[in-house]
């Protein structure tokens, strides 16, 4: 019923498969990933907290929230602005009101156990004290203090993990050449670079995330700008496992995970069913779906597309369904606060989670595929199912993998079934019906 790492033999298919492809694709054997590469068991572990935790915050947070407007993250390229232009929102960037034991308070009452922050997004703008690069939080802002080693300190008063959220894409850097999808001409830049000096770079910040940040992961994006590439990501890859070989990699690729990789995560949409996956597999890596709670991940003060917070607590449910962890964003204020609306929906989310936690943290998906009434999780021979469809006298249930020997609500309350020769009919006690999602507990007799 739980999801299982590849084994030695399929890692090894996997491999031989990979280097028949080297033969007829022409990028080079760096972009495949690392090949040949093994998880180290604290990797494993990494993983399996990983997948117990369920439930973090995505912080899409940088100079772009001074402007607070459509195209937030994105708004370099949205508005075309030259790095000229762009270079003059550092200055105005000065967080005073930044609490990272705050926010690791709102963390924890939201039920999260993880936060995933930018620590550089596309516009190249480093969120922490970058040696190799003047162009960071530090040095271009009256703030001048490094707040993702402020969250990473709070991070661990709190018992929370850390991963950074890093773009491989870069729109600032001269060396990024050729250009991608984005990026383009408005930026100034020359027509001309070092690919392998950006590369360079770009290792040389992921060193110093990794050796002086007690960074739990790193989640790649940006690499579909240009995704025929020689992105070098073995050694890339090797050299973040390299530091701590539990660092967990995710690249949000929308591809098949390469080797190297420790987690899969999807945008906006169930695993396989998001509008961005080109081949829509979902590998046996641990999993992961990212959501914002408007419709903006940076701070964007114009975007009042709220989700409700009975819909993000379905999200969450569902997304344990199947098998996935929900990451869930918040884009925070260039004073370094964060928005009532999403405050007052996370506080739901906690006060649920308060609630309901027992059917999500350390379950696996499963053991019955999504169904039309809601989806099911487990945790050894306790089968927790989420009736996620509202006004339902009885659902029926396909085999649970064993006889059932019980049934109750969270609270204690019976629960009263019928197993038949088809599956199993449990009858949904209308008083306590939860308009969120209502838990049922089945005990079953593994076969
Ligand atoms: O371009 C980024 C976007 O700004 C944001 O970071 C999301 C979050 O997953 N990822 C990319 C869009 O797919």
């Amino acid at each position: 019923m739980s999801k299982t790492i590849p084994t030695k033999y399929q890692r090894l298919i996997m491999s031989i498969l990979i280097c028949l492809s080297l033969i007829v694709s022409p990028v080079s054997a760096q972009q495949q990933g690392d090949i040949g590469y093994e998880p180290t068991q604290s990797n494993l572990d990494a993983r399996t907290w990983f997948q117990d935790a369920k439930f973090g915050l995505f912080v899409h947070w940088g100079v772009y929230s001074v402007l607070g407007k459509t195209g937030a993250e994105w708004v370099m390229n949205h508005d075309k602005m030259p790095i000229s232009e762009y270079e003059k929102l550092p200055p105005q960037f000065n967080p005073v009101n930044f609490d990272a034991d705050e926010w690791c308070r709102m963390v924890k009452d939201a039920g999260m156990k993880y936060i995933t922050i930018t620590s550089k997004h596309h516009d190249g703008f480093a969120m922490f004290d970058s040696k190799v690069s003047d162009y960071d939080i530090v040095d271009r802002t009256p703030y001048g203090k490094d707040v993702l080693k402020m969250l990473d300190e709070a991070c661990q008063r709190h018992g929370l993990k850390l991963y950074f959220y890093h773009s491989q894409l870069d729109w600032h850097h001269h060396d990024y050449f050729p250009r991608g999808r984005t990026g383009q001409d408005y930026t100034g830049r020359p027509e001309s670079g070092n690919w392998y000096a950006y590369l360079d770079y770009m290792d040389g910040q992921l060193r110093e995330l990794c050796t002086n940040y007690n960074v739990s992961g790193i989640w790649f994006d940006g690499m579909w700008d240009k995704l025929d590439a020689d992105w070098r990501l073995g050694k890339t890859y090797k050299l973040i496992h390299g530091v701590r070989s539990e660092i967990m990699i995710g690249s949000n690729h929308h591809v098949t995970p390469y080797p190297g990789e420790d987690f899969q995560m999807f945008e906006k949409g169930l695993p396989g069913k998001d509008p961005f996956s080109k081949e829509g597999h979902v590998s046996a890596l641990p999993l992961e779906t990212c959501e914002t709670i408007s419709n903006s991940w940076g701070y964007n003060k114009d975007d009042k597309n709220y989700k409700s917070s009975k819909d993000l607590i379905r999200y969450l449910v569902k997304a344990a369904g199947n098998d996935a962890n929900f990451l869930l964003n918040v884009g925070p204020k260039p004073d370094g606060t964060i928005q009532d609306e999403f405050k007052v929906r996370l506080a739901d989310m906690g006060a649920w989670m308060r609630t309901n936690g027992e059917s999500i943290y350390n379950t696996r998906g499963g053991p019955v595929p999504p169904q039309s009434w809601g989806v099911t999780t487990h945790r050894g021979n306790t089968v927790y199912l989420h009736v996620l469809s509202e006004n339902e006298k009885v659902i029926a249930v396909p085999d649970l993998g064993g006889k059932v020997l019980r049934a109750r609500l969270l609270n204690g309350t019976q629960v009263n079934y019928m197993e038949t020769k088809y599956g199993t009919l449990f009858e949904i006690p209308e008083m306590f019906a939860d308009p969120n999602d209502t838990v049922i507990v089945v005990q079953i007799d593994l076969k």
